[in-house]
């Protein structure tokens, strides 16, 4: 069998080779027109946007040679961006760029009038007709990865025609979408199965063992309605991150800290001890000012893809010193990560115009290409998103399309876009406080979360705002956290990574004040981060602010708590997740 991928060359292609690679199929890209000849099966792993695929697929002349491979009867699967381009157009091409036609539906976006927009996360996926044969794997309820803002509406009242090619459909919100397509030799998903953990693997896989006969010939589906259930499968996102920097002998190590001092502390010195003089001391003085080592990141982001992370984050913590692209050890990092773990990668750090010892320069785009080609899914943007904001605000509240968030969306898509905010209390007097985040105040009198404010005489404790900083918390910028997050969001974020300053590191539990400030000023996800000491902790968060989904790190790598016991006490409170 002649299995051929497509790339446009804008899309994260990688994780979709990795995936084919672990389940043992051969494959080969498509690199001319006359490829398409020689595939006897087509794959699209189409991730970005729409008009960016498209407009690809034109400039390289692909588009009309992958019609013509359609109308020729081959089997074809496209996914996400690739299942898009099969439908007449979409509302994501504001140059009304047309797709291929071959699905006679339209491409429009989500509402977010009451629901996050991107549609990210792990969400149930129903068969229309779970008797036909042609399930081609999916698994009727099962979940499966999405990440995107515009979707096919599932309408088969008012669209018949269309309706014939629904295989299977999400419901998000009260709208129910098109997860997957299929009719004749036409596969497609709107979800990632190449990052859908074992289920997406298996399904993959079902399709390229499929007999020859149905992969080529499915029957349309029988026009099925479908009224949205009360509550959609959406569910809440358990996450890993692993700050990953350099140790004092060059090798990369995931470390953290609190409060961002990722350094062992050094012992004390007393008048009646020296170093050597207990073995306690002796190894104390030793890894004193060390950068704490918790392990390395290829083998701890496994670990966590097998006990169930439904998704991981590698953060370069020191990229705010120089990192040429030429010189990055984390790509190298990522590459091997990607091939080993089949959920959404996120990489942050670094992610900005850089330039090569050598003088060659590359922009924020170019960096974030980098690291998708290597096996990303997102990339994390923390100082540079502050400057660009700044910028926005003395622009007059307008990007000037330069950004890596306008930049990198534009090509990528919304949802490849994460902004990281490492934001850190300001404290003051709330009776005389005349400056210009009064609207973003909270009273310690009725805080959410408990204040852990240390010095109760040079801190009053009556109220703070949450200020930006940039390089990992070393300077403060003068931003709020809500005007970062509402400025990131308009320049094309696709979702927040909200840390803590205050509350990294200490296991005190989420800051609730700072998650439901943001998560109210943004319709994008929020990923709440910093301060998880035990189960109950995600509990808490998700039943308090209601973000999408939760991240720590501590007690992940020191093994305190694990991920299926979050998911356990999760789900005894009635909150939906993914299971293994
Ligand atoms: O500015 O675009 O180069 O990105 C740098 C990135 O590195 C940012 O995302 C920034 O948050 C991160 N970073 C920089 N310095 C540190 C540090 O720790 N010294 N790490 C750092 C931030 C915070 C979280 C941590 C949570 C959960 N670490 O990543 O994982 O607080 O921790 P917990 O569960 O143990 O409480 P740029």
């Amino acid at each position: 069998m002649g299995l051929f991928l497509l790339d446009y060359g804008a899309g994260n292609v990688q994780s979709l080779a990795n995936s084919l690679e672990r389940l043992g199929h051969k494959f080969e890209w498509i690199s001319s027109p006359d490829d398409f000849d020689r595939a006897t099966s087509l794959i699209f792993p189409g991730v970005g946007a729409f008009p960016t695929a498209v407009d690809g697929l034109i400039s390289r002349g692909l588009f009309e040679p992958l019609k013509a491979y359609i109308a020729s009867g081959k089997p074809y699967f496209g996914i996400c961006i690739g299942m898009q381009v099969l439908f007449q157009s979409s509302a994501e091409s504001e140059s009304s760029l047309p797709g291929l036609g071959v699905i006679p539906a339209r491409i429009s976006s989500f509402s977010n009038a009451t629901k996050s927009v991107p549609h990210m996360g792990w969400n149930s996926t129903h068969l229309i007709d779970p008797s036909s044969k042609s399930a081609s794997g999916v698994s009727d309820g099962a979940h499966y990865y999405f990440v995107h803002t515009f979707r096919a509406a599932y309408e088969p009242e008012t669209n018949p025609e269309g309706a014939e090619w629904v295989h299977s459909v999400t419901q998000y919100g009260q709208e129910i979408f098109m997860a997957s397509v299929r009719k004749g030799n036409v596969f497609g998903c709107q979800f990632h199965p190449e990052k859908s953990g074992e289920a997406g693997l298996r399904m993959l896989d079902a399709w390229l063992r499929e007999p020859e006969s149905s992969r080529a010939h499915a029957p349309p589906t029988p026009r099925i309605p479908w009224p949205p259930r009360e509550k959609d499968g959406l569910t809440k996102r358990i996450i890993a991150c692993m700050d990953v920097r350099a140790n004092d002998q060059g090798d990369l190590v995931v470390t953290k800290g609190d409060q961002y001092d990722v350094r062992e502390k050094a012992p004390e010195p007393t008048s009646t001890s020296t170093p050597a003089s207990t073995e306690s001391n002796t190894v104390a003085a030793h890894t004193g000012g060390a950068v704490r080592n918790l392990g390395k990141p290829v083998a701890l982001a496994s670990r966590y893809f097998t006990s169930g992370a439904d998704e991981l984050a590698l953060l370069n913590i020191t990229s705010f010193r120089h990192s040429p692209l030429l010189d990055q050890p984390m790509i190298a990092v990522v590459r091997a990560a990607a091939q080993a773990v089949f959920v959404p990668l996120t990489i942050g750090g670094g992610i900005r115009d850089t330039v090569d010892p050598d003088g060659t320069p590359h922009t924020a785009l170019e960096v974030a290409g980098a690291y998708f080609r290597a096996g990303a899914d997102k990339v994390s943007i923390g100082s540079e998103a502050v400057y660009a904001v700044e910028k926005m605000l003395a622009n007059g509240g307008k990007g000037d399309g330069k950004s890596g968030i306008e930049t990198i969306s534009w090509a990528y898509g919304r949802q490849a876009v994460v902004v990281s905010i490492d934001p850190r209390k300001v404290y003051v007097d709330p009776e005389t406080y005349d400056g210009p985040y009064k609207g973003e105040l909270i009273l310690a009198s009725s805080a959410r979360s408990k204040d852990l404010s240390k010095d109760a005489s040079t801190n009053p404790k009556k109220a703070w705002w949450y200020q930006c900083t940039v390089s990992g918390g070393r300077e403060s910028r003068p931003l709020s956290v809500v005007q970062l997050a509402q400025g990131v969001e308009q320049l094309g974020a696709g979702e927040i990574l909200l840390n803590s300053i205050d509350r990294d590191g200490t296991g005190a539990g989420f800051d609730h004040d700072l998650i439901g400030l943001v998560r109210k000023a943004v319709t994008i996800p929020v990923v709440a981060s910093s301060g998880a000491g035990k189960a109950e902790h995600f509990v808490e968060v998700f039943e308090e602010t209601g973000v999408e989904s939760a991240l720590a790190a501590g007690i992940f790598h020191r093994e305190e708590v694990g991920i299926q016991e979050v998911k356990e006490a999760l789900r005894k409170a009635g909150i939906e997740v993914r299971g293994l």
